[in-house]
């Protein structure tokens, strides 16, 4: 493993976890009330021996900047890094980066000389625990030029995925990136029934679609990224090609994964934390997913009443009605308060400190929260009633976002006490 390098794509600038990403990258939003999205694939990395990280992020935000400092401090014994690499005006490029391809292509100056046979790329948005050596050891021993991670989908899903195609004898002929349900259609199950990845769908899961997780041989990666110049993106462009050119492979991967780069998925991957058998769980003593450790006290609750849900370390809920949410580190919730499908991210801080309305931090009494994601040092005042009893799928409004039918108060923003939406 000390032979790959690994690239994780850190999301690019129309964002769609707005308002989450306004004064942080996306790699460094909150998930699973004390982690960020960041912690997984370099957990997955680290688990795997693999140890030469770079994080391609649109800017860099100082929450990236400080956790990844504090929580990724290697050994100095072996050759071992999480840098992040953000974009940045040169004499040759005065842009941010214009996708995925085109954030390799213009980062590749950073690590070009770096000794590594192989360049892994991984998403930033993915919540899921995968041996990414399993992976590694495929492609080398396939003496693969490209492999890709794969998993058999749904066709409503494979709308926003890219798709393989099969010829006869069952190999791989192309790829199309995000087709629509009457192209899926013509794509069909073109997969013969007598080959090995006829063993990998089923009738409710026909297509065999990328995971954005790709491992390319380094001269491989170099020469596409040379050949297909005005490429930026790998899955509307340069997995197509290469496909045509090189040896490429799906690596088919049967675990829980879920891209979690939409306020919906991002959502509901967090209340799933919170079914009583959890698809995936952050505490797997095998392979824990890390994070910052920090020196926070237990949580204390106060004839609270509390069904399904995550609370992280240091939480003050005092006589309040929790169902079904993720309570994100230090939040203080006071009485009277009735919580239900949220995802609250938490605090940077403590503090009873009121602002200039006169609110305090934290969820104010007898607030309603339904379907509603609170980042992290929001003030919520008492009585607000936020549950989007309209139905409404997007809007603005004083303190806060609808996204996707979600309520989101963002980062460090005031609801007035009383607000009804
Ligand atoms: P998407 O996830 O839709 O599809 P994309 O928006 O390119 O593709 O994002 C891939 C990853 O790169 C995400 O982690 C994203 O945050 C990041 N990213 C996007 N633009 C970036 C930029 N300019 N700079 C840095 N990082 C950027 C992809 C593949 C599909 C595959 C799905 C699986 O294209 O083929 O099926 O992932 O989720
Ligand atoms: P996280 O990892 O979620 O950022 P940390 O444990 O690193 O949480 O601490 C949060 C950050 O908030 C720290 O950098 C700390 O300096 C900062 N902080 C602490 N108290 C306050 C405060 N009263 N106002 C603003 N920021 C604070």
């Amino acid at each position: 493993m000390h032979s790959v390098l690994t690239l994780i794509l850190g999301g690019g600038r129309g964002n769609r976890l707005f308002p989450l990403t306004w004064t942080r990258s996306k790699p460094a939003v909150p998930i699973g009330g004390k982690y960020r999205l960041i912690d997984v694939p370099v957990s997955n990395c680290l688990h795997a021996n693999l140890r030469q990280i770079f994080v391609l992020t649109q800017f860099n935000s100082a929450s990236l900047n400080r956790h990844v400092a504090q929580s990724y401090r290697l050994d100095h014994f072996s050759p071992g890094f999480v840098d992040i690499l953000a974009a940045e005006q040169t004499p040759d490029s005065t842009s941010w980066f214009q996708g995925t391809a085109d954030a390799v292509r213009q980062a590749w100056r950073h690590f070009h000389s770096m000794q590594a046979d192989h360049i892994l790329i991984l998403a930033g948005d993915h919540l899921y625990r995968m041996n990414l050596a399993e992976l590694i050891t495929d492609h080398i021993e396939q003496d693969a030029e490209v492999t890709i991670a794969a998993q058999p989908c749904d066709p409503e899903t494979s709308t926003q995925m890219g798709i393989f195609l099969f010829d006869g004898a069952g190999r791989i002929s192309g790829f199309e990136e995000k087709p629509n349900l009457e192209r899926l259609g013509q794509i069909g199950q073109s997969v013969p029934k007598d080959s090995r990845v006829a063993s990998w769908i089923s009738p409710q899961r026909p297509f065999i679609a990328s995971m954005g997780i790709y491992v390319f041989s380094k001269h491989v990666l170099l020469d596409a990224l040379e050949q297909y110049g005005d490429a930026v993106d790998f899955g509307k462009e340069i997995i197509p090609a290469v496909i045509q050119t090189h040896r490429v492979r799906a690596f088919l991967y049967r675990g829980y994964w879920e891209d979690v780069g939409t306020m919906g998925s991002f959502f509901e991957a967090n209340l799933k934390l919170t079914d009583p058998k959890p698809a995936f769980t952050f505490h797997d003593a095998a392979s824990p997913i890390y994070t910052h450790p920090r020196f926070l006290a237990g949580s204390t609750m106060q004839d609270a009443r509390i069904n399904r849900a995550v609370v992280a370390e240091g939480c003050v809920l005092e006589q309040c009605s929790i169902d079904r949410a993720v309570v994100g580190i230090r939040t203080q919730v006071r009485p009277g308060a009735t919580i239900t499908n949220s995802v609250l991210l938490g605090a940077d801080f403590y503090s009873r400190d009121i602002d200039d309305a006169g609110v305090p931090l934290g969820i104010g009494k007898d607030v309603v929260l339904d379907r509603v994601i609170v980042d992290k040092n929001a003030r919520v005042g008492d009585g607000a009633r936020l549950v989007n009893a309209a139905g409404v799928q997007e809007a603005e409004g004083n303190g806060y976002f609808i996204r996707e039918g979600l309520i989101i108060v963002p980062k460090g923003a005031t609801i007035a006490p009383g607000t009804i939406v």
